[in-house]
């Protein structure tokens, strides 16, 4: 097949998914054309199959507000005409699926009919989308998708609760390339943080509001006090000042270090031994399936998609939202040196139920499915 994505090329969940798939679908031999404003941060490396359409918007002074959504669309049009495109796949409903709708119209009045799917990933839905600033526009734009997919049953539900949708939507989970994301050896880098064998505890996410990384920061706090600890924070977004100045106040900066966005991701991984993620809101968690496919349990909140990834007393454990005393005791029974082996073996299990070989055929047979439909009603 030939292959349109557009999603967001930065370090946020649904980008990372997007670049995944494409990289996977491109291996399975399809065309992929990625289309958006910059290259993906994981598209970094070379396949005859893989394309980047980079998507320019000029400013002009009377714009405060450069109109993305229009020259997104633009491109859309150029890239289906001249690649003669099968299907547009959006990833993050806000602009990306109402831009496509629009480009589905121009392409009409040419005679071409694309067909276009729209994943749902979280904060488009559970924050933004809701917010009557676009709740129209997310509406019309899902119901006019030709197919509509969300990482998990609680997103779908939570679209169904908070929107009129009348499209039936697919659910297809994220997932994970093992071959990537897998324990290495990197003792030397374990002794280097921690000369005294101290417990490892990672934290990855963009450091918005709805990550509670302060959470993070008491909790790591509360497991300090009582075992020797260390905490890394990788990422980078607007609460990372304010969490490092907490860190300082609870006298525990020494303890924790921030890196920053990180590419290795799983080099981290590979020597931590506990995860955590409060977050308010989470429709799947990619970050903390990351964290299991490299042997490392999860302390998260019980919220969203959280619990059809992470198993309660299996693979770690789920608190309610804003529980610091729930995740730190959990967090401490984890790391119990009895415990954690069993934990670790637990979240590589579960991981491997996620692996993108597992994943990837739902999409393709799920586009298939998409563009029969689809001409076989423009035939009609
Ligand atoms: O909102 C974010 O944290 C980023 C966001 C994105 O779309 O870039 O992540 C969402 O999509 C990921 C991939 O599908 C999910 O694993 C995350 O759980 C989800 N984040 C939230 O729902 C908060």
């Amino acid at each position: 097949m030939n292959i349109g994505i557009v999603c967001y090329p930065t370090f946020g969940g649904s980008g990372v998914v997007a670049t995944e798939l494409g990289k996977g679908l491109a291996k399975h031999g399809h065309k992929v054309h990625f289309i958006t404003y910059s290259q993906p941060a994981r598209l970094d490396f070379l396949n005859e199959n893989l394309f980047y359409h980079e998507v320019e918007f000029h400013n002009y002074p009377l714009f405060e507000y450069p109109p993305y959504e229009l020259a997104l669309a633009s491109m859309m049009v150029s890239v289906v005409k001249n690649e003669k495109l099968d299907l547009l796949h959006v990833h993050y409903a806000i602009p990306h699926a109402s831009a496509a709708y629009m480009a589905k119209q121009i392409l009409k009045t040419h005679g071409i009919v694309i067909p276009v799917v729209t994943t749902l990933h979280g904060t488009d839905i559970t924050l933004v989308g809701k917010d009557a600033s676009y709740e129209p526009v997310v509406t019309f734009s899902i119901n006019q998708s030709d197919g509509v997919t969300a990482v998990s049953e609680e997103l779908k539900r939570e679209t169904f609760e908070y929107f009129k949708i009348t499209n039936e939507i697919e659910v297809i989970p994220n997932f994970i390339d093992l071959e990537k994301f897998k324990k290495q050896k990197k003792d030397h880098f374990k002794t280097a943080i921690c000369p005294n064998d101290e417990a490892l505890i990672v934290h990855t996410s963009n450091f918005r509001k709805v990550k509670r990384v302060d959470d993070v920061i008491n909790i790591f706090a509360n497991i300090h006090h009582e075992i020797p600890a260390k905490l890394l924070m990788i990422g980078d977004g607007p609460e990372r000042m304010k969490a490092e100045a907490l860190g300082r106040e609870l006298g525990i900066g020494d303890a924790i270090r921030f890196l920053g966005k990180l590419e290795a991701v799983e080099e981290v991984l590979s020597v931590a031994d506990l995860f955590i993620m409060p977050s308010e809101k989470e429709s799947f968690g990619l970050a903390a399936l990351e964290a299991m496919a490299c042997e490392v349990p999860v302390i998260s909140s019980n919220v969203g998609g959280i619990p059809e990834l992470n198993i309660q007393g299996v693979t770690g454990f789920l608190s309610p939202v804003g529980d610091i005393e729930d995740m730190t005791r959990k967090a401490l029974f984890v790391l119990d040196k009895d415990n954690l082996p069993k934990f670790k073996e637990n979240a590589l299990k579960r991981a491997k139920e996620f692996d993108i070989t597992q994943i990837l055929p739902l999409y393709e047979a799920y586009y298939q499915r998409i563009v029969e439909k689809t001409t076989s009603k423009a035939t009609i």
